[in-house]
């Protein structure tokens, strides 16, 4: 036998040991055991079967009310030295971290099954994908590990190959938010999650993986681990580009990943292909270009707002085999979210009769589980072991003023430094206030595994001779008028943005240059039949001089916290930017779109 499967034995017999079980099931990921979680979760109650007849084979979970999101206060980066984890995580020396949790663990399984799940983080035969094998007593995340990741058997026999994986140690405990920790062991590649049945939290291969230990892994190994989506855009030419996009959570991902090209762009032959929706793995090509994998097989999406005219292609999706967390029932059992239709629910999210009073029907951070397969717009490249190659990155938040519809940086230094001073509302992907602007660079705040400084060293570690690296752009959907009124469209208009996006990056589109960045020449975006009126033209092709001087003394204090470990370069990127603020008139740069 293998020397990492011993080590996997050596580990399951130790967990067990620890945490003692009922029973041990290893999971093969087969249909016939998916069947059976589901009918055993059916019989407790964790799970309501819903309408066959409308969602065949799709089932609603519904969480403890005290465990319906991310967790970041209880999430901890616990590397020897506390500087290694950085200002922008919660630290927690090894020693004491594993004591901590370990006497939660101590009999947390007594009367459970500890499902042992071996897993892979991308295509099975990608050599950019990682393995790991999660320990867990809930069947709802072996169920949502099966959707979610290339879970059983092909795993196990990868890990054989591989010699190590990641270890995830998770049980729900007794759901007690004081007796919660996320906890992660960047240099042991190793995690132990305990109290939450939530998604981030418990999913072990998403965010603890794929995200938090990757980013070290990745920082170590010379690649990227990013909370980005991948899609590829189709112009009528049959020429597709594929760009990566972070986004913080629930800022827009799922939704642009999923992109339906519509009116003009329809009728002349436009095409998006979606290769995935949350996290991208991208590693330096022989050629010298960025190449990226999904390391995810489904997609644990937010429910709100998703409907027939924000996203078809996801309802499309959802049409069947969906796992649903924390959203309404109508009087016929369909799944319901505000934003799905004007139906009115009859049951809301804690299965109470709906009433108004009581707030949203569905929870806002309600979510559904699906194969990445069962979306129309899925394409085989994201099967592909080598990936897809990245021709533009983009950085963008939740601003409602200030930051224009789309800019671009200058190159790769000033194009970090744009991901690094990324600003957006908190959502309620993350307990605590919602619609708080913060600091969230690359969209990483919540995700990164070490020290942002050496984060930022990072990424501008891969602008070096022969490489071919993606033009980097920031874009907002989400400027706000003065009534609070998104004022540009959204969803499928943002196409036209990534049209002027990808004909920078081809060298055909124009651009006017500005202290921020290279925003579109008049007329460069496609605003035909927007009606947008004048006051929101200005407003997103502007650059605001004096509130961006503001926005950059902001930045400077933002990066002033990371101290002698931030890089040189970006600092003095910062200045440069400011510099060039402070010596421009105050005007703004209006469009006449
Ligand atoms: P995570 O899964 O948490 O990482 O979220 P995400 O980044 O994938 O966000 P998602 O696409 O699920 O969108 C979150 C919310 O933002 C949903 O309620 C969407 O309807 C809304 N949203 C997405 N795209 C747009 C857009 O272009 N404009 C506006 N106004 N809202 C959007
Ligand atoms: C996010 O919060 O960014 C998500 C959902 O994608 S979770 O899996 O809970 O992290
Ligand atoms: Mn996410």
């Amino acid at each position: 036998m293998s020397s990492s499967l011993d080590a996997l034995n050596q580990w399951v017999a130790g967990v067990a040991a620890l945490t003692k079980p009922e029973r041990i099931q290893w999971c093969d990921g087969s249909d016939a055991e998916y069947r059976q979680l589901v009918d055993g979760m059916l019989t407790t109650g964790d799970l309501i079967a819903l309408n066959p007849t409308t969602h065949p084979r799709s089932y609603l979970h519904r969480s403890n009310p005290s465990d319906v999101a991310r967790v970041e206060h209880l999430t901890f980066v616990c590397t020897p030295r506390e500087a290694d984890a950085g200002p922008n995580n919660h630290w927690m020396d090894p020693a004491q971290a594993h004591a901590k949790v370990d006497a939660l663990f101590d009999g947390a399984m007594q009367g459970r099954t500890m499902y042992v799940i071996p897993y892979c983080m991308g295509p099975i035969d990608s050599p950019i994908a990682r393995c790991g094998v999660e320990i867990t007593d809930s069947p709802y995340v072996v169920a949502n590990m099966r959707i979610m990741t290339r879970m059983g058997a092909a795993a196990l026999a990868r890990i054989e190959r591989d010699g190590s994986f990641v270890r995830g140690l998770h049980s729900t405990g007794d759901l007690d938010p004081d007796k919660r920790f996320i906890m992660h062991f960047p240099e042991e590649l190793s995690i132990k999650s305990i109290g939450s049945g939530y998604g981030g939290n418990a999913l072990l291969g998403k965010k603890c993986h794929a995200l938090r230990i990757a980013s070290h892994q990745a920082r170590r190994e010379g690649w990227l681990a990013e909370h980005m989506l991948i899609v590829g855009v189709e112009d009528p030419r049959g020429e597709t580009h594929y760009i990566a996009a972070a986004f913080p959570s629930a800022c827009g991902k799922t939704n642009l990943a999923m992109l339906i090209p519509t009116g003009g762009y329809a009728k002349d032959g436009w095409k998006v292909w979606t290769v995935g929706d949350d996290i991208c793995w991208m590693t330096p090509g022989d050629d010298g270009r960025l190449w990226a994998i999904n390391p995810e097989a489904g997609f644990f999406g937010v429910a709100p707002g998703t409907g027939a005219n924000t996203n078809p292609n996801a309802l499309a999706t959802l049409a069947h085999d969906t796992i649903y967390t924390n959203v309404a029932l109508t009087s016929d059992n369909q799944p319901w979210w505000e934003g799905l239709d004007d139906r009115v629910p009859a049951v809301d999210w804690q299965g109470r009769p709906y009433d108004k009073a009581n707030g949203p029907a569905a929870h806002p951070n309600a979510r559904f589980t699906v194969s990445a397969r069962q979306c129309p717009s899925y394409t085989d490249k994201a099967e592909a072991a080598h990936g897809v190659p990245i021709s533009a990155i983009v950085f963008g938040g939740r601003r409602p003023s200030l930051v224009p519809l789309v800019f671009e940086a200058r190159d790769w230094t000033h194009g970090v430094l744009v991901g690094a001073a990324m600003g957006s509302e908190t959502t309620a992907a993350a307990t605590g206030a919602v619609g708080v602007m913060r600091r969230d660079s690359m969209a990483m705040k919540p995700f990164c595994g070490y020290n942002f400084a050496d984060y930022f060293s990072h990424w501008l570690s891969f602008d070096k001779p022969g490489a071919k690296l993606p033009k980097i752009f920031h874009v907002n959907w989400f400027r706000k008028d003065t009534d609070g009124k998104f004022m540009w469209p959204g969803y499928g208009e943002n196409l036209r943005v990534l049209e002027w996006i990808i004909r920078r990056v081809e060298g055909t589109a124009r651009g006017i240059d500005t202290p921020i960045g290279t925003l579109p020449a008049p007329g460069g975006i496609n605003v035909e039949g927007l009606a947008l009126g004048q006051a929101a033209e200005r407003a997103l092709f502007e650059v605001d001089t004096e509130g961006w001087a503001t926005e950059m003394t902001d930045i400077a204090s933002y990066l002033d916290g990371f101290g002698d470990r931030l890089p040189r370069a970006l600092r003095d990127e910062q200045q440069r930017m400011a510099a060039a603020l402070a010596n421009t008139a105050p005007r703004a740069w209006a469009q006449a779109v």
